[in-house]
């Protein structure tokens, strides 16, 4: 690409990487409070993965109104046309958020910064990016979210393929044709359900290569108007409040408080229909120890197992779909939301491969291989997944005090106090990243309530006279003793998912993000309360 000059030689208070929610929340408030900040974002627009999001089928899985900003000038001429918003009503939304906030002034598009170096001397990073820009902020804040590195894995043969082959997270922006096409998807996460489910309506053939089956949950999708949005709008600001207090930021859950274990059998399963029939997570925790307790789990997975294998017609597909026993304990692994996900295999156009039983031996140039069979293709589609949650950071060159980069100093696993500072990285502070709730918590709420408590400790140091914070070795140890506390906790622990790092070949497992938001906030303001405490101001 063109190198251009560098543009200036300016210096920031504070540099924000990336446009999602987090991003655009720190924006919009330090701009408040007077600092002299600007957002640097790889893309050519705003929302993160919802601008990059392009595959077909993409959708959000928070329902209205969950999933956005509790900022009254925001929502109050808004509205959504459907409970849970499609990619093209989410990206309208930040366009609305932009008309209203005006952030795009302060945002440089197209700017994926390659490189940042911290200066101990001056105590700033020096920051650049892939078009030869360079910039000085005092603090640099991460806000790249947690699928900012896509996972290819190394099939063999994969760049021999002559046709379209395309990861979900860079589908280009004028897609690709589908209809009458044999195309072949690798991968049934939530992106691998979302495509299956448009690529099966439109396809001559597709074709599903599955390792594990997805517990898919039922969306129940439906139209949403206007005037009872308008109507409910009276309720937002305590919605609001809830959703924000919330454990995962949302704010009409009903867990029961009970163990499931505790409740007969009638009633159970009367609970459960209820939150089948509500949809999306409602059915995710039905009841307090479904994620911790392997017996209390084994009710939903059983109760989604008979649901799901009543709508396939073949028992082969059961079997691979909604098998008997569970694949890992239900929920562990993130569920998807889907509408007709289990009914497209049910169409004589498409074929489930699981590949378990039949392995992928290698990629050809006209298809795929498998042990048994050879599968041929106009379009194949990696829907394989992400470097979840760290990847974002360990992806480019960030250079500390140590002269280790970021993916040296988290090689053997992440370290970090409350998921915002890690020990020998100062000024810089992460929002919706590792070791904070993150992928348990939706989006807008972790913005702003992580958001808030980053924004009061910039105002605390600029009003100490502090320029420099950083996490200790100490409390970085802590917190990590507290994370592994909690896993241990629950049933995550006992599936290969990307919750714990487990997805990628090589990468040191561990439970990645914290659980309970409240909990989480918490310990962020306890720390405030005391003057930072696990940071070192100076
Ligand atoms: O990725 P994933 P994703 N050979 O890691 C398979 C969010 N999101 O992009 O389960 C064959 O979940 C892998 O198999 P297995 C959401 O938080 C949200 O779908 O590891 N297959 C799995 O089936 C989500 O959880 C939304 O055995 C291989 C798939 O690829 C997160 O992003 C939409 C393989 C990867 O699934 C990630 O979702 C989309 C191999 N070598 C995404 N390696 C919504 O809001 C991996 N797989 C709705």
């Amino acid at each position: 690409m063109n190198k251009q000059p560098h543009e200036d030689d300016e210096e920031l208070d504070t540099l924000i990487m990336g446009a999602g929610f987090s991003g655009l929340y720190l924006l919009y408030r330090l701009r408040q409070e007077g600092f002299k900040v600007k957002l640097f974002e790889a893309d050519s627009g705003l929302g993160g993965v919802w601008h990059s999001s392009r595959y077909p089928g993409a959708r959000v899985d928070s329902h209205v109104p969950n999933y956005e900003f509790s900022i009254e000038e925001i929502w109050r001429d808004w509205t959504w046309s459907e409970r849970f918003p499609g990619k093209e009503e989410l990206q309208r939304y930040f366009q609305h958020v932009d008309a209203t906030l005006g952030l795009s002034a302060d945002i440089r598009f197209r700017s994926l910064i390659t490189s940042a170096i911290f200066d101990s001397e001056s105590n700033l990073w020096h920051i650049a990016c892939e078009d030869g820009h360079q910039i000085k902020a005092r603090f640099f804040l991460s806000c790249v979210g947690f699928a900012a590195k896509s996972y290819t894995p190394e099939f063999p043969g994969l760049a021999d393929f002559k046709g379209p082959c395309c990861h979900t997270a860079h589908w280009p922006e004028d897609g690709f044709e589908m209809t009458g096409k044999r195309i072949g998807v690798i991968g049934t996460g939530a992106s691998g359900v979302q495509v299956i489910q448009e690529a099966g309506k439109v396809a001559e053939q597709l074709t599903v290569f599955q390792r594990t089956p997805m517990i898919a949950l039922p969306m129940q999708q439906r139209k949403l108007d206007a005037a009872s949005q308008q109507a409910m709008k009276a309720d937002y600001p305590e919605i609001y409040r809830v959703r924000n207090a919330s454990a995962g930021g949302v704010y009409d859950t009903f867990m029961d408080e009970r163990s499931a274990l505790d409740v007969p059998e009638a009633e159970r399963n009367a609970i459960l229909e209820r939150a089948w029939q509500a949809g999306g997570f409602h059915f995710w925790f039905p009841f307090v120890d479904t994620l911790a307790n392997i017996d209390a789990n084994r009710f939903s997975y059983d109760f989604w197992r008979d649901k799901t294998r009543a709508r396939l017609k073949d028992s082969e597909l059961k079997d691979q779909l909604a098998p008997m026993e569970p694949p890992h304990p239900f929920g562990i692994k993130r569920p998807s939301l889907e509408q007709w996900y289990y009914e497209i295999f049910n169409q004589d156009n498409v074929t489930l491969v699981s590949i378990k039983q039949d392995p992928i031996e290698m990629i050809t140039e006209t298809g795929v291989s498998t042990r048994n069979d050879h599968y041929e293709f106009d379009l194949l589609v990696l829907a394989t997944g992400y470097d979840a949650i760290t990847g974002g950071l360990t992806q480019f060159d960030i250079t500390g005090t140590t002269g280790q980069t970021m993916a040296q100093t988290w090689s053997a696993g992440v370290r970090s106090h409350l998921g915002v500072g890690v020990p020998g990285f100062p000024n810089l502070l992460m929002i919706y990243g590792p070791q904070s709730p993150t992928s348990f918590w939706t989006g807008p709420a972790a913005a702003e309530m992580q958001g808030k408590w980053l924004v009061d400790c910039l105002c605390y140091l600029r009003d100490n006279g502090k320029q420099r914070i950083e996490a200790t070795d100490e409390a970085a140890e802590e917190w990590n003793t507290h994370m592994e506390k909690l896993a241990d906790g629950t049933l995550l622990p006992l599936a290969d998912s990307w919750y714990m790092g487990a997805n990628i070949p090589g990468k040191p497992r561990q439970l990645l993000n914290h659980l309970g938001a409240g909990n989480y906030m918490a310990h962020c303001d306890a720390s405030a309360a005391a003057g930072y405490s696990g940071f070192k101001l100076s």
